[in-house]
């Protein structure tokens, strides 16, 4: 039986954090035997937002470092930087042509950001399009990311539907494969919002995967609870806090919710449950760290990896771009 086909992405934006780890990237590495696995280092979607052109080039490469430390395996996962498959932006443009403007204007991440910005680049409003074009060229079927992402895997799923309306049977129809753990890890200062790589700066907000353990203890230490002291899992807002730490345990420890309570049914208040959480989080990420300083200390190797890398991801989105200029008219090369 031939395997399913799993794509996803990851910004080199700076500061991945635990967020982005236990909702996305430990899933990644945990399943990527039982599938055909493309990784992608979105550095084009970066651009959307005003980048210093240095430190994104230095954070493209210490994330997919950090990605190889995780544990995704280069003979079991295609991993690759987007910007190497010149393929994605030219499916781009050819997605965009059949993609209704009003489709991007309804995108609710487009709504928060462009909200917050003085200026807004249309490559923001084509952020998704291109997102689209990174998923439909390797005709995935599984598209495994945070909740977050639902929205835009959505409009990948409408663009595929209506190219094939148009043109004839082209895409694979992909799916948003969300796990119902760590799919929206909470920010430790204010469980309200969602830990996100663009406040992971601010003191206390998140664990950065590089973080030494005594500042992830303090983190974990100075993080928002309430004033009870019932260690249990619930959506009640006011216990935000707690959830978002006991679900944190649940996805690094792969324990039940019941095993996970039973473990703080003697816990003395949150101090204990904080410094346990802490310790469980240390271990998780002391391998990956060291992993990642040897990996950054060889960049000849690394870029061996990543060239290979973009190798294998060509070998599959070439002849699909080729396909999808051909449905809709150009003169292929001959
Ligand atoms: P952020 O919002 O944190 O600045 P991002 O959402 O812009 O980051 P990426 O860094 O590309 O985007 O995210 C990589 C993966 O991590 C995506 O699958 C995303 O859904 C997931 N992710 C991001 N933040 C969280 C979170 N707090 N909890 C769970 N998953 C997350
Ligand atoms: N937009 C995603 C990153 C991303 C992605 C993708 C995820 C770009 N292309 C294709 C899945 C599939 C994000 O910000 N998390």
């Amino acid at each position: 039986m031939t395997k399913k086909r799993v794509f996803s992405g990851i910004q080199p934006s700076g500061n991945m954090h635990l967020g982005n780890y236990l909702g996305a990237v430990k899933r990644w590495v945990e399943r990527q035997a039982e599938k055909e696995n493309f990784f992608c280092v979105v550095d084009l979607h970066t651009l959307t937002v005003p980048q210093d052109p240095e430190a994104l080039r230095q954070e493209t490469r210490s994330l997919t470092a950090l990605l190889f430390a995780a544990g995704l395996d280069p003979d079991k996962s295609i991993l690759f930087i987007q910007s190497h498959v010149s393929a994605h932006a030219e499916c781009c443009w050819l997605l965009n042509c059949v993609t209704p403007l009003g489709w991007l204007e309804r995108m609710t991440q487009y709504k928060d950001k462009a909200g917050k910005q003085e200026s807004v680049s249309t490559g923001l409003l084509d952020y998704p399009v291109l997102m689209a074009s990174d998923i439909l060229l390797y005709d995935a079927h599984e598209v495994p990311v945070g909740e977050d992402q639902k929205q835009h895997v959505e409009l990948a799923r409408d663009i595929a539907q209506r190219f094939n309306h148009l043109f004839g049977e082209t895409f694979v129809i992909p799916e948003p494969v969300i796990s119902e753990a760590g799919a929206r890890v909470m920010a430790l200062n204010d469980p309200a919002v969602k830990m996100s790589k663009s406040e992971a700066h601010v003191r206390g907000h998140a664990v950065r995967m590089l973080d030494e353990p005594a500042e992830i203890e303090r983190a974990f230490k100075r993080a928002v609870t309430d004033s009870g002291k019932e260690v249990r899992f619930s959506d009640d807002p006011a216990k935000a806090g707690v959830n978002n730490l006991l679900e944190i345990y649940r996805v690094i420890t792969g324990k039940g919710k019941e095993e996970v309570e039973a473990d703080f049914a003697h816990a003395r208040g949150y101090g204990d449950l904080k410094k346990r959480v802490a310790e469980v989080v240390i271990e998780e990420l002391r391998p990956i760290r060291e992993r990642y300083n040897v990996l950054m200390q060889d960049p000849a190797a690394l870029d061996r990896l990543l060239a290979r890398g973009a190798e294998q991801a060509r070998a599959v989105a070439e002849p699909k771009l080729r396909e999808i200029q051909g449905r809709v008219g150009l003169v292929l090369p001959g």
